[in-house]
């Protein structure tokens, strides 16, 4: 009986303490909300077609061209294309961001993707990303199905 106040006092405090963790995590946590990039482009607007095929070619994976120049409030059609015999990604965001959003696939490999800035593609299929780059700088875009990027998927967006 004594004890109950100090009982409750600890759980309230523990309560309190994983609220704050949750919050804390959140913004870090698997968002797709903020673009690191740019923003999700206008399919209705004018853009330059980038056509980028993703592959496996001995012992290596990659994508073709891996290098892209835009700029600055360019709006970009990435028409992919899978002609691998795997499933493969397409995520464009910042190199930090990739790295982060790999750990998180490491627990999670069957984690989908069908969002404005990143795509899984079956093997044979395509899709298409819309993409307005709208901040100058250096960008990835990267396959973070565990074991892909550091097999070589990995690709770069030079914005001037
Ligand atoms: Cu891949």
């Amino acid at each position: 009986m004594s004890k109950t106040p100090f009982i409750v006092v600890a759980a309230t405090a523990l309560t309190l303490g994983t609220v704050a963790a949750f919050a804390a995590a959140g913004p870090a946590g698997h968002s797709h909300e903020n673009f690191s990039a740019g923003e999700p482009g206008n399919p209705k607007k004018p853009a330059r077609v980038v056509q980028i095929t993703m592959r496996e070619a001995d012992g290596k994976m990659l994508f073709i061209p891996d290098r892209v120049e835009v700029r600055k409030g360019e709006q970009i059609k990435f028409v992919l294309r899978n002609n691998g015999e795997l499933d493969h990604e397409f995520i464009l965001a910042t190199t930090g961001e990739n790295l982060k959003h790999a750990e998180q696939m490491k627990k999670n490999p069957d984690m989908e993707h069908d969002d404005p800035n990143g795509k899984r593609i079956a093997p044979k299929k395509g899709d298409e990303i819309v993409w307005r780059f709208t901040k100058a700088g250096t960008f990835e875009f990267g396959c973070l199905i565990p074991g892909h990027r550091e097999a070589g998927m990995i690709g770069t967006v030079v914005v001037k």
